[in-house]
């Protein structure tokens, strides 16, 4: 069993540790897939490369992914064990102000863990969930996992689903059936990063606030306005931009070798 720790204040990874504890937590509860906490440290090995921070890449394509919600006729928030863990209030708000619906789609599935995710997503506010027990009864018979189950009011019916840390095979179906997909994943070289219409690659503990900060800039924006920032993105060339950062990043790394400011002896 994993032991609850009280994280120090002065620890230089504070946050990091913080967000772990929070999955934990999460998983212990029902909430979050065991293999969901392998994903999450999947995702910090390459938050790590990428600086920990929204680059400037990743904040374009917030501004795309702004506009086709905005625009978007029947949006949705797909919504999985690892999302509900660390983004519940953030998502809520960002349904809340794009009128996006928001649906449990788990790749694990099993009706205790849509309950659960059901009941964190509404104590912070939701007020509907869609996915949850017989409402996930349509199917999308080009997906050959557990996450084919989707709800007739929600994923199966929209032009616009949001995927935050997706598993691949989905994002390729839903855009192949017509749909835009916009996807929050930190590995760029992941297939739901390659195969989503707007890829963000940012964690998303930072990326969907600052989603929520854009699309309150872009509200109050015409609709040719948000169409023509949505079409003039290219998703290849942004992807490219990510990839480009890291091999820099690596490459400057690569020069001093200890880049920490580690004392000498002498100095402790
Ligand atoms: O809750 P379930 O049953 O639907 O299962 C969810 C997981 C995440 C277990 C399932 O979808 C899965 O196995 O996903 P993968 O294939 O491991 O992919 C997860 C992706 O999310 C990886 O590319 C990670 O780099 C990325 N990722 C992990 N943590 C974050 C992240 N991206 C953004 N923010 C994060 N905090």
């Amino acid at each position: 069993m994993t032991e609850e720790i009280k994280i120090p204040q002065k620890h230089p990874r504070t946050e990091s540790l913080r967000i772990r504890e929070r999955l934990i937590k999460n998983f212990k509860s029902g909430v979050v897939a065991s293999a969901g906490l392998i994903a999450h440290g999947r995702g910090e090995a390459f938050d790590y490369i990428l600086g920990e921070k929204t680059t400037q890449p990743a904040l374009k394509a917030i501004e795309a992914a702004a506009a086709i919600l905005l625009t978007a006729e029947h949006p949705v928030i797909s919504v999985n064990g690892n999302a509900a863990a660390l983004a519940s209030k953030d998502i809520v708000e960002l349904s809340k102000i794009t009128k996006a619906k928001i649906e449990v789609n788990l790749f694990y599935r099993s009706s205790e863990r849509e309950i659960a995710i059901k009941r964190v997503l509404e104590e912070v506010g939701a007020t509907k969930v869609l996915g949850v027990g017989e409402a996930a009864s349509a199917r999308i018979s080009e997906v050959g996992s557990e996450r084919r189950r989707v709800d007739s009011k929600g994923i199966l019916i929209a032009d616009v689903v949001l995927v935050p840390l997706e598993d691949g095979d989905r994002t390729e179906a839903l855009v192949r059936m017509g749909k835009k997909v916009i996807a929050i994943d930190l590995n760029p070289l992941s297939r739901t990063a390659q195969f989503a219409t707007i890829t963000i690659v940012d964690n998303i503990v930072r990326a969907i606030p600052i989603f929520i900060e854009i699309i309150d800039k872009l509200k109050t924006k015409d609709k040719k306005k948000l169409e023509h920032i949505a079409s003039t993105f290219d998703n290849k060339r942004t992807l490219g931009e990510v990839i480009d950062l890291i091999h820099r990043r690596l490459s400057e790394l690569a020069e001093k070798g200890v880049y920490l400011p580690i004392l000498e002896v002498e100095e402790l």
